[in-house]
């Protein structure tokens, strides 16, 4: 066969879904480029996946299923067949439904496939099971929530319209690493001119590209956004028609901002006063002033408060009537795309199932309290050892022998490797979807570009097999995933009203289209208003919480790293190799003050485990703050327990939601007699 150029979409999380172009010979992918026709992505595409097929045909993938013949967590397995692994899996999972019914299974997945069918599929099993079910709160659902409080399900700036706005703020974003796409408008503004400001907790990345940073004390934005309104208000630049007539509770919030001056923001976010009061006079002489809010600020336990403040303030001024003001960060539709009801299935449910968030995995697994039990788990696109907070709680969890874990997989991960069967997993380009980009006004359709190799199937296809296995005859489960997509298409919902027939032949035939941009001003509310006070929530009046922090000294922050994309992508000797071992970046006052020196190995510790990494040192992280570039592995490392042992699996004050940037450590250089007795000789 001739080499054929097929169109595909990115599956990972990121807010573009970025159009893929992968050229074939219908057994292997050879090359991957940037779809220019996909119209919010434009043909740009990251590092990683400038290189996709060394991932796909990565030397340590998975082709067949595999049983457990060593330890737990050991890694030792033989290959058996599909219909082996699946008698045993139905076998175990009849036998425990039978004595402890569903609430003892579990389906563990997050983000490791973001298109609609492959990565929900999984809730229509445990549905038919009545299984329980995962919270899945692990990303940026306090950030979310807050949004929806204030403005409901209002579409925000898609990133394309941050084009004609005059002033950007990147609030906690890694824009270089995760919003790639953003980097071109944050030049093309600067070169015409205006100002690009980062608010960060570490700079590293993202501080040679903007026009000025502000270094902030981790989950201490809420202050800094008051503050500046503290001194829009005392300099008169608010835009008093939207606040009087367009929002909720405007004159009561107003009455509480006199306390919070720069002078007290200072104190709580390391930001000199002078430098705040400028910031907020910039803010407010702009004309459509946008704020890009990342995920990172909102990961904390007052993570909605934060949100809902900055949310506040990218209005406070009018900008959110201005083409290009306003706020760019959450969902730019707001309106769905499809039924995913028809994919999750929740009919199939006959009794509600017990519900455990993601975020307190490690305590779940743990418990063997009668009744409360977790017998059997079933991950599909989720790496918990490596992503979820608690590593030491998850890991005796899995280390459990009563436990019966099965694992779909592409790679042996940390998590895999405590698997009592493993099932092989395709990648994108060997499934069929659709997917819609949560950072864009875009949908697609996503078509099988070639074969799976060896024995791997789709998330859906294997929730079909393993439904079968259980006895389950509905209709639903006999589909291919074709059809599924075909059902999808055949039942579209508000987001995709009012497409034309060109694109409506593009979506059938494999593409994405971009729906129009949101209108902001239209408050999609009960009552049509921006909502600064909310009377459902416990603290009604917006105003400054404290995050968790703790004991230590030192607040750990989690930034996405250039390279790799979470634990995905660890199978990628080139990139791991750029990216380089573990570091905690530390600012050279702190390292100074315990004796470390750049390169140097220490231990970051708190209540919950020791950690070992090599010291960074960097003035673009505040001094009291440490941060942690990606994911690392086992493998890589050489040790077991990685960053996320240091993270508390607390929640946020809304959504439920991670706080793994909201931890404290102390660090030290790690052996320190033995380490400066060598020092000293060299
Ligand atoms: N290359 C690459 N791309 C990715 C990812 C990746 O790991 N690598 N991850 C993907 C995923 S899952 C997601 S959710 C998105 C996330 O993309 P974004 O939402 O853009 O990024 P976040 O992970 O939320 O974190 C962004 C920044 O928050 C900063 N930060 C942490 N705490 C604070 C704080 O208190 N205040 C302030 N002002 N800043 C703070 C961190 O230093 C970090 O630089 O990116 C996706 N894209
Ligand atoms: N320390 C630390 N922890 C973090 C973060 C961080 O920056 N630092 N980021 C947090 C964030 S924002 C997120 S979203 C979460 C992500 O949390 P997870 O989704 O649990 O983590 P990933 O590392 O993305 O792992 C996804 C796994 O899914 C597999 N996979 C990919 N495609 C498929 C498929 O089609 N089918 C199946 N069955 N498997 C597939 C991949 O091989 C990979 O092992 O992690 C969070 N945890
Ligand atoms: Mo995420």
């Amino acid at each position: 066969m001739n080499n054929q150029i097929r169109r595909s979409i990115c599956p990972y999380d990121c807010p573009a879904s970025c159009g893929l172009l992968a050229e074939t010979d219908g057994t292997r992918v050879l090359r991957v480029q940037g779809d220019p026709e996909n119209p919010a992505t434009r043909g740009l595409i990251c590092n990683k996946m400038q290189h996709y097929e060394e991932s796909v045909h990565a030397p340590g993938r998975i082709l067949t299923p595999m049983r457990r013949v060593g330890r737990k967590g050991e890694g030792r397995f033989e290959p058996v067949s599909w219909d082996a692994a699946v008698e045993e899996i139905a076998g175990r999972w009849k036998g425990i439904l039978e004595e402890d019914g569903g609430a003892a299974l579990l389906p563990v997945y997050f983000s490791g496939v973001m298109s609609i069918i492959q990565r929900k599929c999984v809730e229509a099993l445990f549905n038919r099971m009545n299984g329980s079910q995962l919270v899945k709160t692990l990303c940026s659902s306090a950030k979310s929530a807050a949004y929806e409080s204030v403005v409901g399900k209002t579409g925000c700036l898609d990133p394309r319209e941050l084009e004609d706005s005059d002033l950007l703020l990147v609030w906690g974003s890694n824009v270089k690493a995760t919003r790639i796409h953003t980097m071109p408008v944050i030049r093309r503004l600067r070169e015409a001119g205006k100002r690009v400001i980062l608010i960060e907790a570490c700079g590293v990345s993202m501080a040679p590209y903007c026009d000025e940073t502000f270094l902030i004390r981790p989950g201490t934005d809420g202050a800094l956004a008051l503050a500046m309104m503290h001194v829009l208000e005392q300099e008169h630049l608010t835009d008093q028609e939207f606040l009087q007539n367009r929002t909720v509770g405007y004159e009561a919030f107003r009455e509480t901002l006199g306390r919070y001056t720069p002078q007290w923001a200072e104190e709580i976010t390391g930001i000199p006063s002078g430098r705040i009061r400028t910031l907020a006079r910039e803010f407010g002489a702009a004309k459509a002033p946008a704020i890009l809010l990342g995920s990172g600020p909102t990961r904390y336990g007052n993570g909605g408060m934060t949100t809902r403040l900055i949310l506040i303030l990218s209005a406070y001024t009018g900008a959110w009537g201005k083409a290009g003001g306003g706020y760019c960060g959450s969902n730019p539709v707001g309106k769905p795309f499809i039924d995913e009801n028809r994919v999750t299935r929740p009919d199939f449910r006959i009794q509600e199932g017990r519900s455990i968030n993601i975020n307190l995995l490690g305590q779940a697994l743990e418990c063997q309290e009668p009744g409360k039990t977790i017998r059997g788990i079933y991950v599909a696109g989720g790496n918990p050892v490596n992503s979820v907070a608690d590593q030491t709680a998850i890991l005796r969890g899995l280390a459990r022998e009563d436990l019966f874990t099965v694992v779909h997989e592409r790679f042996l991960t940390d998590t895999a490797k405590y698997a009592d069967m493993i099932l092989p997993a395709t990648f994108s380009v060997e499934q069929s979807d659709v997917s819609s980009a949560y950072g864009y006004c875009t949908f697609g359709h996503m078509r099988k570009v070639l074969d799976a190799p060896g024995e791997c199937r789709s998330n859906w296809n294997t929730v079909c097999t393993l439904a079968r296995a259980m006895g389950y005859e509905d209709g639903f489960f006999r589909q291919t995933e074709e059809e599924l997509v075909e059902d999808l298409l055949a039942h579209p919902q508000e987001g995709l009203a009012g497409l034309t027939g060109e694109d409506w032949k593009r979506l059938r035939e494999g593409g994405v289209i971009s729906v129009p941009y949101a209108n902001h001003g239209d408050f999609r509310t009960p009552d049509g208003k921006f909502r600064i006070v909310d009377e459902c929530l416990p603290v009604p009046i917006p105003c400054y919480q404290e995050p968790y922090g703790g004991a230590e000294p030192l607040r750990l922050v989690m930034v996405p790293d250039f390279h790799t994309l979470n634990s995905i992508f660890l199978e990628r000797k080139d990139l791991v190799e750029r990216r380089g071992k573990l570091r905690l970046m530390m600012h050279p006052q702190d390292a100074a003050a315990r004796g470390i020196q750049d390169g140097d190995p220490v231990t970051a510790r708190n209540d919950l485990a020791e950690v070992e990494l090599a010291a960074e040192l960097t003035e673009l992280v505040a001094p009291g703050t440490v941060a942690v570039s990606g994911v690392y592995n086992g493998e890589l490392t050489g040790r077991q327990l990685q960053i996320n042992a240091l993270h508390h699996g607390r929640l946020s004050d809304m959504g439920a939601a991670t706080t793994m940037n909201d931890n404290a450590v102390e660090v030290c250089l790690t052996n320190v007699g033995k380490y400066l007795n060598n020092r000293r000789k060299k």
